[in-house]
């Protein structure tokens, strides 16, 4: 495969750059030292920083909630050393058919009950094929009926794939990055990196908003995640919703028994992504299942503004409504 093709997308500093000065990049562009600088800031410093920037930028207290819905699960031809639905790894997913619009019109309907704002639809292809394209702009148009925003998540998407979403009502399109260029052959052989950068520059051209954001946990440095960081802060413009996700370690993935990140190594990836992209939604995402209460409370307060609601991610679990709703009360935080 040809994914370990060495990647230099971020410009590089002038070498004069002292480690003070690079945490006041110019010009909003971030090298992956200064943002490794900004990992390195004594943790207090750091959140106090972000909660500054979130403070200028959001409600601090008002968390977005989308609800994740897998329209296509399992069976993916992609090897994502992470991901459960691959054919590549054994773990007792099963392959399904695209669902139909009266199934998903349900879950739709139950996610706006429960007080989700976004409806996010996920399916397990490494592209979709343009008859695909056509079924989901049907549970696109039953979303967006409910008066929900839409959100898919679906592999790669050409350039007219793209704009058939954005004319359907797609507000926003999730396709992460997932880690740093350097990180992500050992994590992806069947894609490289400039194909999600080309995908994001579709979605970006036809008019959608951009959710991308990636896993922490996998076994990467503090380097890669600040690579990872860079990358997408450096969009122009930066996303406008950034998942940061801890993985989810599922039996018969290759990263299954990965050594546990630190939670506050966690809360550091927050408050950096929420300074580096200052008016994103950066959601806490997957992971809080086996997250304390006191560590989601630390990323609400390091900038995160946005979580998956409902008792499932795509395959894995999340928290119930009601627990959520519990932390919402103890911390005082509204849903937008
Ligand atoms: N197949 C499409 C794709 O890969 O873009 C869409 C669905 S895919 C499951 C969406 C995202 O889920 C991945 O990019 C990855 O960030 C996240 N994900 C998958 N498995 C995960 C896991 N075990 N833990 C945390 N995040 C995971
Ligand atoms: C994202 O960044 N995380 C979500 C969503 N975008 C599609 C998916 C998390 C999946 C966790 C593993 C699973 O449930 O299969
Ligand atoms: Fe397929 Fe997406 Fe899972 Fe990769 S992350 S195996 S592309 S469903």
């Amino acid at each position: 495969m040809t994914a370990t093709r060495p990647i230099h997308l971020v410009r590089p500093e002038p070498a004069s750059r002292q480690p003070e000065a690079a945490l006041h990049p110019t010009a909003e562009r971030w090298s992956v030292e200064a943002v490794e600088a900004l990992f390195e800031l004594p943790f207090n410093d750091l959140l106090f920083r972000a909660q500054q920037v979130h403070r200028e930028h959001f409600d601090a207290n008002a968390v977005q909630r989308s609800t994740l819905l897998s329209i296509k699960t399992g069976g993916c031809p992609e090897d994502c050393a992470y991901c459960p639905q691959s054919v590549h790894h054994d773990t007792g997913v099963e392959a399904d058919k695209l669902m139909d619009v009266a199934e998903v019109r349900a879950a739709a309907q139950a996610a706006a009950a429960a007080g989700a704002s976004r409806f996010c639809m996920g399916a397990a292809w490494r592209e979709p094929k343009d008859r695909d394209i056509d079924k989901v702009v049907e549970l696109v148009r039953e979303v967006k009926a409910l008066g929900l925003e839409a959100c898919c998540t679906l592999g790669m998407l050409t350039r007219p794939q793209a704009q058939a979403l954005k004319d359907a009502g797609v507000d926003y399109y999730n396709h992460n990055l997932d880690t740093a260029p350097e990180a992500y052959g050992r994590i992806i052989g069947t894609r490289v990196y400039e194909d999600r950068l080309a995908t994001l520059a579709h979605v970006r051209e036809a008019g959608m908003q951009v959710c991308s954001g990636g896993i922490v946990g996998m076994g990467e440095n503090r380097r890669e995640r600040a690579g990872l960081i860079a990358q997408l802060a450096n969009l122009d413009p930066h996303p406008e919703s950034v998942p940061i996700n801890e993985l989810v370690q599922v039996e018969g993935t290759p990263l299954a028994g990965s050594d546990k990140l630190d939670p506050f190594e966690f809360v550091r990836m927050i408050a950096v992504a929420r300074i580096t992209m200052p008016g994103a939604y950066v959601r806490l995402s997957a992971g809080r299942q086996a997250m304390g209460d006191a560590v989601q409370a630390l990323c609400f307060l390091a900038g995160a503004n946005s979580i998956f609601y409902g008792d499932k991610l795509l395959t894995t679990g999340n928290p119930e409504v009601a627990r959520d709703e519990a932390l919402f009360e103890r911390l005082g935080l509204s849903a937008v």
